[in-house]
């Protein structure tokens, strides 16, 4: 693949949800060797560090149960801009904490597109569906809620205004086993691509995944990756939070990120929910790490146009 400047931008984000310890991963994925699997795969790296929230406020009328706005709202804030310049050098990955980090990422590199004329395409890799608004959230944890906040859903006063909503067909969701009522009630109303796991095991992971690459690469679409651990099955990835059985296999994942790959789509990245506080041995870490190099060109072969002798 074409080298990238791949930009690793540290989100240690622990606010979204109340069990702490995301806020290690960015540390965990340095460990595992995110920097030099990308190097020795062609890549330029730059490590921006772990970035800190901007000061906010809890906005008047945010629901009381709902846990820690304010950090989050800085989060966002900061992660927003961070994500919107990062693109602009290269290929931001960043490394979380929790999900509520993408309100700030994919916000920023949405905003990016927009400010180029491109159309943003975003493929969530999640057991979760995580497009609750803060009032149908019944956990208050807003770790579930940025794909709601990003196509500009409403009641998210006093978070960043969203100026360049994600149009919902311009979004793939792979992996779903745990929907909560009211997020579903939306979803099924709504224009977003899903696919839950029943689909995946009747049909394969290929076919709805290569269906939407299609789908971006016709409209000449930018492409932001967001992969939550609990995508794969919690036997192989332990380090998480909220463990849904019934995941990803690694042969499912990896294809997933060699499928990416090929597509040349791909222009930014969360890896998010790590909780190496509950791992065993880095070894959710690794299989981060490891999909990580997948989708930016780690193979066993090279593909294209094999002579046979
Ligand atoms: C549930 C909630 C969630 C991630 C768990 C869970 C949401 N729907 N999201 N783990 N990444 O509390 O809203
Ligand atoms: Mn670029
Ligand atoms: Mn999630
Ligand atoms: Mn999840």
């Amino acid at each position: 693949m074409t080298p990238e400047t791949c930009i690793l931008i540290g989100a240690p984000v622990d606010s979204g949800k109340a069990r702490r310890g995301c806020l290690m991963g960015p540390d965990a994925y340095r460990v595992a060797g995110l920097a030099d699997a990308l190097t020795t795969l062609g890549h330029t790296v730059q490590d921006l560090g772990n970035l800190a929230p901007a000061p906010a406020d809890t906005p008047p009328g945010m629901p009381t149960h709902v846990h820690a706005p304010a950090e989050t709202i800085g989060w966002t804030q900061t992660l927003a801009k961070a994500g919107q310049s990062a693109m602009s050098e290269g290929l931001p990955i960043f490394l979380g904490g929790d999900h509520s980090l993408s309100l700030g990422s994919v916000l920023g590199v949405a905003n990016h597109a927009a400010s180029t004329g491109t159309p943003q395409f975003v493929l969530w890799l999640d057991a979760h569906s995580d497009f609750h608004t803060p009032n149908s959230s019944s956990s208050g944890n807003l770790h579930g809620t940025p794909l709601a906040y990003v196509t500009g859903a409403k009641g998210f006063s006093g978070f960043p205004e969203v100026t360049n909503p994600i149009p919902e067909n311009q979004i793939c969701i792979l992996g779903l086993r745990s929907v909560d009522d009211p997020e579903r009630d939306v979803l099924q109303r709504s224009a977003i691509r899903r696919h839950d796991m029943r689909e995946i095991d009747e049909t394969g992971i290929a076919k709805p995944l290569s269906a939407f690459l299609d789908r971006v690469a016709d409209t000449g679409g930018a492409l932001h990756v967001s992969l939550d651990v609990d995508f794969l099955d919690p036997a192989l990835a332990p380090a998480v939070g909220t463990t849904v059985p019934g995941g990803a296999t690694i042969r499912e994942a990896h294809l997933v990120m060699e499928m990416i790959c090929d597509s040349g789509l791909m222009t930014s990245l969360d890896l998010v929910e790590l909780n190496p506080f509950l791992d065993e041995r880095g070894r959710t870490a690794q299989v981060m790490v490891d999909l990580a190099a997948s989708a930016l060109g780690r193979r066993v072969f090279d593909r294209p146009t094999q002579a046979f002798g």
